[in-house]
């Protein structure tokens, strides 16, 4: 029996298009979903780009099992329970040097919002007030926050909305001579000094912190240009303004290493994560904070609040031992190194696409792929929404569209076969569409 799908009102959804023709997943294994008429998919997505280790793991069942019995819920504030604690510590030894302190929250938004405001109250404690100022990027995507939407560069989630914050942006780096470049495609002069032209208009003594994806998910996987990640780095520390990586999408493996931070070494103030932290199983954000951060923070008197900030789930127990769980799931199975031994092949099988009908770019890095379209004759996204639909009802794969771009970001336990698999079929769909 199909269920009724009008009380649910779904994100970032077109509605009544689901619901004249609703996409029902109803289990998942592995690298597989089943959809409700009994099928097989391969999830070329994990998920939203969060279930690095595969669906369904009994390993996190079991753990999460283990703590509600234990522990269902204790507060955080002023309060604690060990999980939390003990998976802080496992996360601190895994994230880039400094960065040792770790502040939980439920999603990528709240870790976004999180990091903006540590940001602006670290410029207040250390006397710097009127540094109030965030830069983030066009065409990023910092969740739905009010802080996330302030500092994120795409329309159509600002503009009923109003501007909360004061910012900036910079130019995004997607540049058409760089159409199919494998990697990180090459930069031009020019995106290694927007960020001084945004300095010299507000003045650094008025901007509090940089915000970018290291390598950019929603908008359609897009790969920094080669030194522009260092050039950030290097103008935000000559200028005194933090830099602050959204790792949402890339951290946990996704581009070969446990954070974009160590896979391009470049060493930013904060980082936000959430999404692979608990590969999906349930929701928890994590933002990392460097040291001299903290630091800033725990002075004053002792029995003073440093952050007037948290949320009632911060540290959940049944969500830390999720994520402790998930991390010994990709310690065990080394899924960050088979991650990156995996990426040539999927980089090869993505640019095997390049001759596919209608395909504009390929983009890629780790296990992230965008293969852009022309857009169709009926507009901007039609062609593409029309290839998910034929992956999905008729291919048996399971793929990510925005716009016009196809993206693919397949659980990190991608077998070669897999991954073969999922650009054949996708290739078939797309020289099927008109
Ligand atoms: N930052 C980044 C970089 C993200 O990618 C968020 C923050 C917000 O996370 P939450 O957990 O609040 O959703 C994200 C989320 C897509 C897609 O298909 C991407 C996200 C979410 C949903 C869909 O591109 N990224």
């Amino acid at each position: 029996m199909k269920s009724n799908t009008s009380a649910f009102w779904m994100p970032f959804t077109a509605t009544r298009q689901f619901q004249s023709q609703p996409k029902m997943i109803e289990s998942g294994e592995g690298m597989y979903y089943t959809t409700d008429d009994g099928r097989d998919i391969i999830d070329g997505t994990a998920g939203l780009w969060c279930c690095n280790a595969g669906h369904s793991r009994p390993e996190i069942l079991e753990a999460v099992s283990r703590q509600i019995k234990k522990l269902d819920y204790a507060p955080s504030f002023q309060l604690g329970h060990p999980t939390a604690f003990e998976l802080a510590e496992r996360l601190v030894a895994l994230s880039p040097e400094s960065l040792d302190h770790v502040f939980f929250t439920n999603s990528g938004s709240e870790s976004v919002d999180t990091a903006l405001k540590i940001a602006l109250a670290y410029q207040q404690l250390r006397g710097k007030g009127q540094k109030q100022r965030l830069i983030g990027r066009e065409k990023g995507y910092h969740g739905t926050g009010f802080g996330g939407i302030s500092v994120g560069g795409l329309g159509n989630n600002k503009r009923f909305f109003g501007s909360a914050l004061p910012t900036d942006h910079l130019p995004h780096t997607l540049n058409p001579d760089n159409a199919f470049s494998r990697g990180l495609p090459e930069a031009n002069p020019n995106q290694l000094t927007e960020l001084e032209a945004i300095i010299a208009l507000h003045d650094a003594s008025t901007i509090a912190a940089v915000i970018v994806e290291p390598v950019v998910g929603s908008a359609g996987v897009i790969v920094p240009p080669q030194g522009y990640l260092k050039r950030l780095r290097e103008l935000c520390t000559a200028h005194d303004i933090l830099l602050i990586f959204d790792e949402v999408i890339t951290a946990f493996g996704r581009v070969g290493s446990a954070f974009a931070a160590q896979e391009f070494d470049v060493l930013p103030d904060i980082i936000t994560t959430a999404k692979g932290l608990t590969s999906g199983v349930i929701p928890m954000g994590a933002v990392f904070v460097s040291n001299e951060i903290h630091e800033a923070f725990m002075k004053g008197p002792e029995n003073a609040i440093e952050l007037f900030h948290g949320y009632t789930y911060s540290g959940h127990p049944v969500a830390s031992a999720a994520a402790l769980a998930c991390l010994d799931i990709y310690e065990n199975e080394k899924l960050f190194e088979h991650s990156k031994a995996m990426s040539k092949h999927f980089e090869d099988a993505a640019h095997g696409l390049s001759n596919c009908a209608n395909v504009k770019d390929i983009r890629n890095y780790g296990l992230m792929a965008a293969i852009e379209l022309n857009p169709g004759p009926d507009g901007i996204g039609t062609r593409a929404f029309e290839v998910f639909n034929k992956c999905f009802s008729e291919k048996n794969i399971l793929v990510r569209v925005t716009a016009d771009v196809i993206a693919l970001s397949p659980p990190l336990i991608a077998s070669e076969d897999n991954i073969t698999q999922l650009f054949n079929q996708l290739a078939e769909a797309i020289n099927e569409t008109e």
